[in-house]
């Protein structure tokens, strides 16, 4: 029987067989509040996983065999874990003795009897960012409703603090609950109407050493502060702002700062008034530095009014063009929010070339683990192999330490959280959420030994369980791949939705993302002899792009136009590889569904029955892409499918 409307996920602790004395008891000394949720969650974790409560005792003196919480003012986020003559003791910060004991939960999980090791975030600042809107609705939320919002009022109840703990037990301190695209009540968020809620909130997310941010409307003095400009060189409105956030500080003083989309899809932002981003994210950061505050400025920023006849313009350029000659101009408290790719979360695409361009501006890496372009949690898609990727691709902006994860100072993931029962609409779309804040906190981290914690945690320990789970996630971001647009060209989806395939949807629109097929050739030219895109790079990424022979094969046509009769490097045609992918990533499908049908005896019956369920739908849908886009492509060419198959 289920006694909650949602489930603790991997918090769920299973029992464990081994026994180890530690358990029995915990002494802690000290009072701060994440000393004693350390003490509550442990002991929790504890009593599920040996079915004893063990004692806890506050105390300076530690009696054998014991866990011992030390908490030492300097370590911060960093934790240790030693266990020496029968006393283990997690030793940190606040946030880190928080930090060690969720590793202590996971190890005796995942029965890993190492216990000593010491950790340190590989990333200071590791957030979800949501889309939630006020009246409950989530932009391209796929697992059900806000847990914040609901009829323009704020929202705290047990799933905020469930919420809490999830994020703690993976690594991540922070989230802006509020959607970027902020509008009607949500622009009010930042007044009296919602301090008490929002005060409450980053109460309990600081229990565990998360802080809260929201996402601002740069227009907000003219929509709630009366003024007739949100002019950011005008001396009223930074006066403006400076008064508003002494009051939203001193109201919600955990606030950890704001999200801001500004000049993107819609949203007002400084180019109203042609002023810069750097005037309009430095106006918001003298604002918010008093309180410690940061600004969190997204450089999400494209013409969405193309006209798809114009093949000069490119979409991709864009965050570049706009951002890198501002580097040197923002504020030490403003972070640039940057997409991981220069268009939009497709399955595949470059590292945007920014990261390579900003040498003196923080910046924060933006990915999403919200499916909404790589199958809406209905298909599954571990994701963290690919933000592996990019997090390790060398931007050559610097002489040493030049990664993607080098230059940035923290990442954010739009969020795949909803009000469904197991939070993220597909119980195996929850590995992306556990994967995401893994990675953040330690980005040395495998995406198998991530995918194999995750298992242990939510389904324990069972070799075939383990097995299967982990082939059907480490192989489904590429499968997905498979039966999508090809070689990174992305955008065969159906437009709006973004579900489904529909090759030509977005061919003839206004948003930029063209493939340009015809019946010869497909793909952009992006060389300098292009659209110049990958001059945007620093060499010699700009070469290895623009030289079709050394241009990464899976983003050849995201970077090349090219024809159909092309060979790749393993001597198959371009149209033969379009045809063969996508059949194969339907057999894919097919055989996760078997993997999954292994394990029926294995995993609890609801659970069971409801991954089936989306893996019935995700095949449904492989067939779907791999009919339509094959297809398309046959039609376009009259070149046939040398195995014979049938194409329509
Ligand atoms: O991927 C696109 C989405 C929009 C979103 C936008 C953004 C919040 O389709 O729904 O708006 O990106 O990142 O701002």
């Amino acid at each position: 029987m289920k006694t909650e409307n949602f489930s603790q996920a991997w918090l769920c602790y299973g029992k464990i067989d081994r026994h180890e004395d530690f358990t029995d008891r915990i002494v802690y000394s000290g009072k701060s509040v994440r000393l004693l949720t350390s003490v509550r969650e442990l002991s929790a974790a504890f009593k599920a996983m040996t079915g004893k409560a063990p004692e806890t005792v506050n105390s300076e003196k530690v009696n054998t065999p014991c866990v011992f919480l030390k908490e030492e003012a300097e370590s911060g986020e960093a934790y240790t874990i030693k266990l020496k003559g029968g006393i283990l003791t997690v030793a940190g910060g606040p946030s880190g003795v928080l930090y060690g004991v969720f590793a202590l939960i996971r190890k005796l999980a995942c029965g890993d009897t190492d216990y000593n090791e010491a950790k340190q975030p590989s990333q200071p600042i590791r957030m979800l960012n949501h889309w939630d809107n006020m009246d409950g609705s989530i932009e391209r939320g796929y697992s059900g409703n806000s847990f914040f919002f609901r009829n323009d009022e704020v929202l705290v109840d047990e799933r905020t603090r469930a919420y809490a703990r999830l994020l703690a037990s993976c690594g991540i301190n922070g989230a802006a609950i509020n959607n970027v695209n902020v509008k009607g009540a949500a622009t009010r968020l930042i007044t009296t109407d919602y301090y008490d809620r929002l005060r409450e909130i980053a109460g309990i997310f600081d229990d565990y050493g998360i802080k809260l941010y929201l996402s601002l409307n740069f227009a907000a003095p003219v929509e709630i502060g009366g003024l007739e400009t949100a002019d950011p060189l005008e001396e009223s409105v930074s006066r403006w702002w400076a008064e508003k956030m002494a009051e939203v500080f001193s109201e919600i003083p955990l606030l950890g700062g704001f999200v801001v989309k500004a000049d993107s899809e819609g949203r007002p932002g400084p180019f109203t008034y042609n002023r810069t981003h750097a005037d309009g994210a430095n106006l918001l950061a003298a604002a918010v530095r008093p309180y410690g505050g940061i600004i969190i400025w997204r450089c999400f920023i494209y013409d969405c009014r193309q006209d798809w006849r114009d093949t000069k313009t490119d979409r991709a350029r864009a965050a570049c063009d706009s951002f890198a000659p501002l580097d040197g101009l923002f504020n030490d408290n403003v972070y640039l929010q940057i997409k991981n790719g220069p268009v939009d979360f497709q399955v595949r695409e470059p590292v945007s070339p920014l990261f390579g361009r900003l040498i003196k501006a923080k910046c924060l890496l933006e990915l999403q683990i919200a499916q909404e372009y790589t199958g809406q949690q209905r298909h599954v898609c571990y994701l963290i192999p690919w933000f592996k990727e990019i997090l390790g691709f060398k931007t050559y902006n610097r002489r040493d330490k030049d990664t993607v994860a080098d230059v940035i100072g923290g990442i954010a993931a739009v969020s795949n959280t909803g009000d469904d029962y197991n939070w993220t609409g597909h119980d195996l779309a929850a590995a992306n959420l556990y994967g995401f804040g893994r990675l953040s906190y330690d980005s040395t981290l495998s995406s198998e030994d991530i995918a194999r914690e995750w298992t242990a945690l939510t389904y324990g320990r069972n070799e075939k369980v383990t097995d299967n789970i982990i082939t059907i996630l480490m192989k489904s971001w590429p499968v997905y791949e498979k039966y999508n647009a090809p070689l990174g060209i992305g955008w065969m989806c159906t437009p709006g939705y973004h579900y489904g395939p529909s090759p030509d949807g977005y061919e003839y629109d206004r948003w930029g993302t063209y493939h340009r097929a015809d019946h010869v050739s497909i793909g952009v030219d992006r060389t300098p002899s292009g659209t110049g895109y990958t001059e945007q790079y620093n060499q010699p990424l700009n070469l290895i792009y623009s030289d079709i022979s050394t241009c990464p094969e899976e983003l050849l046509l995201f970077f090349h136009r090219l024809p159909y009769t092309y060979r790749l490097s393993g001597g198959k045609t371009l149209i033969q590889h379009i045809y063969d992918t996508h059949f194969e990533g339907v057999e894919d499908v097919e055989e996760f569904i078997s993997l999954w049908r292994e394990l029926r005896e294995l995993i609890e019956p609801e659970a069971y029955l409801r991954v089936c369920a989306r893996l019935e739908g995700q095949l449904e849908s492989a067939r779907e892409w791999c009919d339509v886009i094959n297809s398309y492509f046959w039609r376009k060419t009259l070149i046939p499918d040398e195995k014979g198959r049938m194409l329509y």
